[in-house]
């Protein structure tokens, strides 16, 4: 089976970039070489990692980094997309860790000399341990020492990265981290949700200042992740429940950095549960981005319920790949409709998309069908969106190879290559195949 489009769709232009995206914690391993952070603490407490794990080795890319450049110059992608360990390479004194630094220039530098474009994330959820000792993201000072970072960094990488997202997914960081604490630092009050998202934001906003000047010429902006809220009936009360679940945990992210202000909800909260927003910090969250980037996998249905206004319903009969989320990629075309039709956005980079199937290696090879009909269905969704009018430049696959799937551990696989986590053997998929294949039959 192959991936394929329609022959005039704005995707086979070389202009569309294609790519593959990983995240430090969840690939590099070499854990006695940075500070430690809050998903080694996280992964160190009892019963939170489903299979007991950690990111100690994950798939040692640092000593194995020269083989995965290879790797991911054999699927013929135009881009990489990776995030920076704050702890490797910022000291807990705030200076510069030049053995960290030297581990991306040295990759960065392979990297390009492949004619492969780098896109750095700067956070990608492993805060370092002290910082969280501090106070973690409910602390606005993290925000300034996330911008010192952000600036060291920025100007220690120079302009081997083409493109700069500050923050991945701050939904995840502050409500799985500090709302629900089902990810690090596992904390669970209401309060915290909202709190450290200010703070995130905040902190994207101080570190777009540092980056726009350091970084002129790159392509700076931020990672969201979007998961559609859809009314389980045509009932007013579930409708509503939907747009309220919503503007909770979508637009809550992307309306303050396009309009500079938080959704109307937060007129409904107790003021125990508002954020703690000083004069100002609007204006700096959200000054311009050249670029946003989406991360989407799933959609989520909803009804109205009297105690918290809304309840998530499970879609019983629908499909769903291996860590339960439903497959609906018509939810994809919609998002991206919907959000060109309510902001004035920047460019689109679709910065993950992907699946966790069942993949089984038999003689070598791994032939995961599955994922190649997800990839296929939800590219056409891009394409639709884009026929819509929507402007996306680029699509990364989530993820090039099977990592540290935060707290399912090793046990969820979403990478287009398979990884034997014993042997450290990478062996690349069928879908990996299929999508290197589409790739390099695009026109010059
Ligand atoms: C996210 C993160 C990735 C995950 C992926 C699958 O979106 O949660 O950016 O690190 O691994 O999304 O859950």
């Amino acid at each position: 089976m192959k991936i394929s489009l329609p022959s005039d769709s704005k995707m086979h232009s070389k202009e569309f970039t294609f790519g593959v995206a990983t995240a430090s914690f969840q690939i590099e391993g070499a854990a006695d070489s940075r500070l430690p952070c809050i998903w080694d603490t996280f992964c160190a407490t009892p019963d939170k990692i489903r299979d007991g794990s950690d990111g100690k080795q994950a798939c040692e890319h640092v000593a194995l980094w020269k083989d995965d450049v290879e790797l991911i110059e054999s699927l013929g992608v135009d881009a990489y997309r990776l995030s920076i360990s704050w702890g490797r390479v910022i000291n807990q004194d705030g200076s510069l860790n030049q053995e960290g630094v030297s581990f991306y220039t040295n990759l960065m530098d392979n990297l390009i000399a492949r004619g492969i474009k780098v896109y750095a994330t700067l956070y990608h959820w492993d805060l370092p341990q002290h910082i969280e000792d501090q106070g973690g993201w409910l602390n606005r000072k993290t925000a300034y020492l996330f911008q010192d970072y952000a600036d060291k960094i920025t100007q220690a990488l120079g302009d081997r990265v083409h493109s700069y997202a500050t923050l991945n997914e701050p939904f995840c960081s502050s409500y799985l981290g500090y709302e629900i604490g089902i990810h690090a630092p596992g904390l669970a009050t209401k309060a915290y949700g909202r709190k450290s998202a200010h703070h995130l934001l905040l902190a994207h906003g101080l570190a777009m200042q540092v980056i726009q000047k350091n970084c002129p010429n790159a392509l700076n902006g931020i990672v969201l992740n979007f998961t559609p809220c859809y009314p389980y009936s045509d009932k007013p009360a579930d409708i509503k429940a939907s747009q309220i679940a919503d503007d909770y945990f979508n637009q809550w992210y992307i309306k303050p950095i396009m309009n500079g202000k938080y959704p109307e909800i937060i007129n409904d909260f107790d003021d125990g549960d508002k954020p703690d927003i000083e004069p100002g910090d609007m204006d700096i969250i959200s000054q311009p981005i050249d670029f946003l980037g989406i991360n989407f996998y799933t959609r989520a249905v909803y009804q109205a319920c009297s105690e918290n206004q809304f309840e998530q319903i499970d879609m019983k009969d629908a499909p769903k790949t291996d860590i339960g989320w439903e497959i609906y990629p018509a939810a994809f075309t919609d998002l991206l409709t919907s959000l060109h039709n309510t902001y004035t956005l920047p460019p689109i980079y679709i910065t993950e998309n992907g699946a966790a199937m069942d993949d089984k290696i038999v003689d070598d090879a791994v032939n995961d069908l599955d994922r190649l009909e997800y990839y296929q269905a939800h590219l056409n969704a891009v394409n639709d969106a884009i026929e819509q009018g929507v402007k996306i430049d680029g699509y990364f696959a989530w993820s090039l190879m099977d990592n540290f799937e935060w707290a399912e551990g090793y046990l969820k696989r979403f990478g287009i290559v398979y990884v034997d986590y014993q042997t450290q053997k990478r062996t690349i998929k069928h879908s990996g195949l299929a999508y290197r294949d589409f790739i390099s039959q695009r026109a010059e």
